[in-house]
């Protein structure tokens, strides 16, 4: 049958009806959820992004007629759009318009460049791509357009250019698309019409794995409005909240976790910021009143040693930050209530579903010095020993969760399917936790072959095949090294060939630059070696390569 129920793992059945029956899953799409609230309050603002102001009905109309353009452009239900766009009203627009339409947009990153979109309008057969016309010096039209003359599925390209229409010719003006309708009722209808099935893909999120290239994780209608009803729960959303979406927003966390999805399905107010650099930000948070924001651990020391330089009350309305996506050291955790006068929601979260926070109410050893616990109460986890087994609370063990928002299998990829899931369903992330009596869970560390770079996910097979293709190396290992802002920064190890150099790390980071690799991933550091230390059963032994550099950078200071 149709290309997407191929590709991926539905819920066994005894499960789907089980969230059915019991409510988690609502049937209803994300579309609709939005346009009740806009039914409810259409005067209220739903989206700031500099001196844009959305009111909700400005929102879900502009969505609708973006939803009939996206028919009329040719794109039908289950087609894929790759989205590329850098925090604005626009993505915001565009995604609804998608989610309305049937319409499902692929989530890539603004820093991602032709090694990962290439990648990912393949994998996902992407028939359009939404980009910036060009950002931060980078002419992100032009690459779409080589795109389209290389993958014979893309077709189109919708260019954002908030200060002149796009050149009509080769690419379609997105700004264009995104204005109002002429007759919103008239739209509305027709997207009424459109009303895509709960059970199908809503959007394509992208995993921050550890295989060679990032997989898709398709999220349903019915799995994401459960995601973002309990998230929204835990960080108590409300219609009076102001969320500040600082963070890529086509990252789960500031997605739908609760995010700009959260804020929408209540009624409250999304300001949007390209960057969460700390003196916009702040003047931000004090002028629109943000009541709740989300960080990396690195924004967040960032905000922390901002505000005691500064000192003052610009940050008087912000009742909640939400951090997360790699480990928040404890001394930055105990700063945050002290310091900005918020409480702290610590997020334990991944785009393949289970998300875990602290309470707002939680005891402060608590949000200070754990990840939180499992923000539904369908959600099931384990935590494992390496053979299986059930391990207590309080001993190190490795995450495996199922749950009504965590999806079954990744898009189109039965062979790594058998490795990330167990053969019940247990999706295995690599996490190593321990449980508390409590319930809260600690991360400990990981078992994958990964570096989590502030927050930004590398996979070390993806660096280390981009490393062996420079032609000069016998031999290399990508490593985290330790950073006290990004908590890990990506070092490789190399042996060079018999009678070849080694490449600088300069030269290392042009030849990823001309590949078209995103710049987070480039190495910041390159060790020559003799050769590489070696485990019993023959691999290469990363623990003792990461013990080695922590010794080297710790001697070097
Ligand atoms: C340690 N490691 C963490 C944390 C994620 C909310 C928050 C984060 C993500 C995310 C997300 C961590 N402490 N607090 O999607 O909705 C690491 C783990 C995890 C991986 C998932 C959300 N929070 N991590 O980071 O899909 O290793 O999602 O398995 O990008 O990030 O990465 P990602």
């Amino acid at each position: 049958s149709d290309p997407t129920s191929m590709g991926t793992v539905p819920w066994p059945p005894e499960f789907a009806d089980l969230y059915r029956a019991r409510g988690y899953w609502e049937d209803t799409a994300i579309g609709d959820v939005v346009r009740a609230v806009a039914d409810d309050h259409p005067e209220r603002v739903a989206v700031v992004d500099g001196s844009m102001r959305l009111s909700y009905r400005d929102l879900v109309d502009r969505a609708d007629a973006a939803a009939v353009r996206l028919r009329e452009l040719g794109l039908e239900p289950d087609d894929r759009i790759l989205v590329q766009l850098p925090n604005g009203w626009e993505f915001i627009v565009l995604t609804l318009a998608c989610f309305r339409s049937g319409v499902i947009p692929v989530m890539a990153l603004p820093a991602h460049r032709r090694h990962e979109l290439s990648h990912l309008a393949g994998v996902s057969q992407a028939r359009a791509i939404a980009v910036p016309r060009t950002l931060r010096d980078f002419d992100h039209e032009a690459l779409a357009l080589e795109l389209v003359e290389e993958l014979p599925d893309l077709t189109l390209v919708l260019s954002l250019d908030r200060d002149r229409p796009a050149d009509g010719e080769r690419v379609i003006d997105l700004a264009g698309l995104l204005a109002g309708p002429a007759d919103a009722a008239e739209a509305r209808q027709a997207a009424d019409g459109m009303r895509p099935d709960p059970d199908a893909p809503a959007c394509f999120l992208i995993s921050g794995g550890t295989t060679g290239l990032p997989k898709l994780i398709t999220r349903t209608h019915n799995d994401y409005v459960c995601n973002v009803r309990a998230t929204s729960a835990t960080a108590e959303f409300d219609a009076d909240d102001v969320y500040l979406g600082t963070l890529p927003v086509s990252h789960n966390f500031p997605l739908g976790c609760p995010g700009v999805l959260g804020a929408l399905f209540v009624g409250a107010k999304v300001v949007m910021l390209p960057s969460p650099e700390p003196v916009r930000a702040f003047a931000t948070i004090e002028a629109e009143g943000v009541t709740v924001a989300a960080a990396v651990p690195a924004v967040a020391q960032r905000w922390l040693d901002h505000q005691e330089e500064v000192g003052g009350a610009q940050l008087a309305s912000l009742r909640l930050l939400q951090v997360g996506g790699s480990r928040l050291p404890d001394e930055h955790a105990a700063r945050v209530r002290p310091v900005l006068g918020a409480t702290l929601q610590q997020v334990f979260g991944m785009a393949e579903g289970l998300i875990n926070t602290t309470r707002v109410d939680d005891p402060d050893e608590a949000i200070i010095g754990t990840q939180g616990r499992p923000v539904h109460e369908a959600d099931e986890v384990r935590v494992l020993d390496p053979l299986g087994k059930d391990v207590p609370d309080g001993t190190p063990g490795a995450i495996y969760t199922r749950g009504p928002y965590t999806p079954r299998g990744y898009y189109n990829a039965a062979d790594h399917n058998t490795r990330a899931f167990t053969e019940d369903g247990w999706y295995g992330s690599g996490d190593i936790v321990v449980r508390r009596p409590d319930g809260n869970l600690i991360v400990h560390g990981r078992d994958k072959d990964m570096i989590n770079r502030g927050g930004e996910k590398i996979s070390a097979e993806e660096i280390e095949d981009l490393m062996y293709r420079l032609g000069s190396l016998e031999l290399v290992a990508a490593v985290a090294m330790p950073d006290a802002v990004l908590g890990e920064r990506l070092c490789v190890y190399v042996v060079p060939k018999p009678g070849r150099t080694a490449p600088s790390v300069e030269e290392v980071r042009e030849a990823f630059d001309e590949r078209g690799v995103a710049a987070y991933k480039f190495p910041e550091r390159v060790e020559v070696v003799a050769d590489l230390p070696m485990t019993k059963v023959g691999k290469i032994n990363k623990k003792a390569l990461r013990e080695d550099i922590a010794t080297r950078l710790d001697s070097s200071t």
